[in-house]
């Protein structure tokens, strides 16, 4: 059984996971309407991806006979300067969550409720691959850069660019 403290904190999780999906939704608008398909999808298929990282929480809060709670989710930012924005911002939000499940891992741990514990590790693994995906599609976009044919190389590369 969850306790009150960390089943507020994992519906918190559910509702933060539909904002990262309709952040990178967004995000993959403003890409398309820029003419850069590449990031576009690679964007909406990680849009995707968050909605089942939403959905995992969500089943394991009810699974443990609890009520699961989606609050109001926060309006994503629609304007960005430059793709290296766009991704900037991507590399600093799943620090964000790292942060976030690093603090509900912490707190499993601390009541000892350890199938929560052990549940949160698949999240744990998941955030080291986000954060090294997201860094890695920084550092491409420093060595290419985004003037004249760099930016329609990146786009392409983050476009070939499969989520797992
Ligand atoms: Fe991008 O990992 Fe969930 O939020």
């Amino acid at each position: 059984m969850l306790s009150k403290n960390l089943l507020k904190k994992l519906n918190e999780q559910v509702t933060l996971e539909f904002y990262s999906s309709n952040l990178y939704l967004q995000m993959s608008s403003w890409c398309n309407h820029k003419g850069l398909e590449g990031s576009a999808k690679f964007l909406r298929d990680h849009a995707n991806d968050e909605m089942s990282h939403m959905q995992k929480i969500f089943s394991y809060v009810q699974d443990t006979g609890a009520l699961a709670i989606i609050d109001t989710i926060e309006k994503p930012i629609i304007a960005f300067e430059n793709l290296l924005e766009v991704f900037v911002q991507t590399y600093e939000h799943e620090k964000m969550i790292t942060s976030k499940i690093n603090e509900l891992v912490d707190i499993a741990l601390s009541e000892k409720d350890f199938s929560t514990f052990n549940f949160l590790q698949w999240y744990v693994a998941e955030q080291h691959e986000e954060e090294k995906l997201f860094k890695s599609i920084l550092d491409k976009i420093e060595v290419i850069g985004l003037d004249g044919r760099g930016l329609f190389m990146i786009d392409r590369e983050i476009g070939n660019i499969t989520i797992h």
